[in-house]
């Protein structure tokens, strides 16, 4: 009930609704309408309550609370249970200390994390309200192997989503980043839990800088964000709700249906490594390559100075500056 009487203040957003023009629309009493507002305030709506009038929703600072995103939200399944928090360490960390409450399908999501985490232990930055920071929980019930799948199909995913709402020239930097202007705007930390031949659970956490306005410190170099690629802000509503939409096709596609070919075509199509000279990173040590392929399973091929060439499942590569 509380979140169809949100519905009915975003529909008349801006304008007074009496409490009797909900409870008549809705079939509840006056009471039961004023617990309801009180309770949507108290879980951070801007209601405005004007005697005599009734209740007005003021107009929000874009906050990603559940009921803004299931007023837009067109997904069969997928984040019917969200999960908002204000500040957490990590949404992965969240969601995995809390597995037994989540079930497929579920996003959590904060607006702010405080120990956000990269791969191999490295950091994300993850800055109050300014960006998409969640999980997506999820049970393919597919072999292990087929794991980077799922990091190439929600890059694949975020690409549309960002390019469709933001008209930007966005490259996916295999296996897990999206940059524009050679500067990261997305991350996705994919992490698997299961036995050694099946995926039991797998926990997608993706990060996109939408609304920073300046980046300090060490980062300041390698990343950047939407709003300052487009000089405007960008609605993290509007392009979270519509990753999700295409997400939830790119995985019915493939779990339901086997189909991968429209998400191998965007990741090799917008592909930022193909037939670039390249480095292999390992440790230390950096090996002259050029990336020729991304197969199916979602391995890099790069093929090396002497002619050897590999299939790449992870790891770090970074594009050959021309000299
Ligand atoms: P990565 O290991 O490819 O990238 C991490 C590196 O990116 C850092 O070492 C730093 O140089 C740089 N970096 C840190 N923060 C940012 C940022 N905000 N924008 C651009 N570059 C940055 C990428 O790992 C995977 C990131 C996944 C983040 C999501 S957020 C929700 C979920 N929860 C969680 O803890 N992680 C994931």
């Amino acid at each position: 009930m509380k979140e169809t009487i949100l519905k009915l203040l975003f529909r008349h957003a801006g304008s007074f609704l009496s409490g009797q023009e909900i409870s008549d629309e809705l079939g509840v009493s006056r009471t039961a309408v004023w617990k309801h507002i009180k309770a949507l305030q108290a879980a951070g709506y801007q209601i405005e309550t004007g005697h005599r009038k009734g209740y007005r929703l003021l107009p929000q600072e874009e906050s990603l609370l559940p009921g803004e995103i299931k007023s837009v939200l067109k997904t069969r399944w997928l984040a019917h249970q969200l999960v908002h928090l204000e500040s957490v360490d990590s949404t992965n960390i969240w969601a995995k200390k809390h597995q037994h409450e989540l079930r497929h399908g579920a996003m959590v999501l904060a607006e702010e994390q405080t120990g956000g985490r990269g791969r191999l232990g490295r950091s994300w930055e993850s800055s109050k309200g300014e960006g998409i920071w969640m999980t997506l929980v999820l049970e393919p019930g597919l072999p292990m192997h087929d794991a980077g799948k799922m990091t190439q199909l929600a890059a694949a995913a975020m690409h549309q989503a960002v390019v469709e709402v933001t008209g930007l020239p966005v490259k996916i930097k295999w296996p897990n980043d999206l940059l524009v202007d050679n500067q990261k705007i997305c991350g996705i930390l994919t992490e698997v839990s299961g036995e050694l031949t099946r995926i039991e659970r797998l926990l997608v956490g993706i990060g996109v800088n939408v609304n920073q306005q300046v980046f300090s410190g060490e980062i300041a170099e390698v990343a950047t964000s939407l709003r300052i690629m487009m000089e405007q802000p960008v609605s993290r509503v509007a392009l979270l709700t519509l990753f999700l939409k295409i997400f939830e096709k790119c995985y019915d596609d493939y779990v339901l249906h086997q189909s991968y070919g429209a998400v191998l075509r965007v990741i090799r199509e917008h592909s930022m490594l193909l037939n670039q000279p390249i480095d292999v990173i390992r440790g230390d040590q950096r090996v002259a390559a050029r990336a020729v392929n991304i197969h199916e399973d979602g391995r890099l091929e790069v093929v090396y100075e002497d002619g050897r060439s590999e299939l790449l499942a992870g790891g770090e590569v970074s594009v050959r500056r021309k000299l």
